[in-house]
């Protein structure tokens, strides 16, 4: 089994992050580096979406909130649609389940506001995203075929 961990110390990532998000030193579980949403405005979205990798069989990460309970909140989705964590308000340093991303393409980490108000540092954050892959992600290739060597026969 491989482990695959980011943990946003620096700006080479182990897995394809695009979005709107970024590395932050506001607050990290490990390090001093995690990965946290682009200030928002009110109705606002930010989302990181991480790609799945190949033959990745479960997820799990650290979280941190800290943000208007109930109103401004980070969900994480599977596909954009299956959502395995809503949480909002202050939230310290919390471990995630073991997530099931087998088959799946994409995980969003989408923070989200509400029509008005903000409440402490307005955002989420992440650190130590990991993904186990049973098995390699790629066949191996096949054995080189040894060049048999057939004595002369005169
Ligand atoms: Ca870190
Ligand atoms: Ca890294
Ligand atoms: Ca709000």
């Amino acid at each position: 089994m491989i482990t695959i961990v980011e943990n946003f110390e620096d700006t080479n990532y182990n897995v394809v992050i695009t979005g709107a998000w970024a590395r932050t030193s506001a607050r990290a579980y490990a390090g001093s580096w995690s990965y946290s949403n682009n200030d928002i405005s009110d109705n606002g979205i930010a989302d990181a979406v991480v790609q799945v990798p190949a033959g990745a069989g479960t997820m799990q990460f650290r979280y941190s909130v800290s943000s208007e309970a109930t109103y401004d909140v980070l969900r994480v989705l599977l596909d954009g649609s299956v959502q395995v964590l809503e949480t909002s308000g202050e939230v310290a340093w919390t471990l995630s389940s073991v997530i099931d991303v087998m088959g799946r393409s994409t995980v969003v980490f989408r923070f989200s506001k509400d029509s008005s108000q903000s409440a402490g540092a307005d955002a989420a954050f992440i650190d130590n995203l990991t993904f186990t892959v049973e098995t390699p992600p790629f066949a191996p290739p096949p054995a080189p075929r040894t060049a048999v060597h057939r004595a002369s026969r005169w």
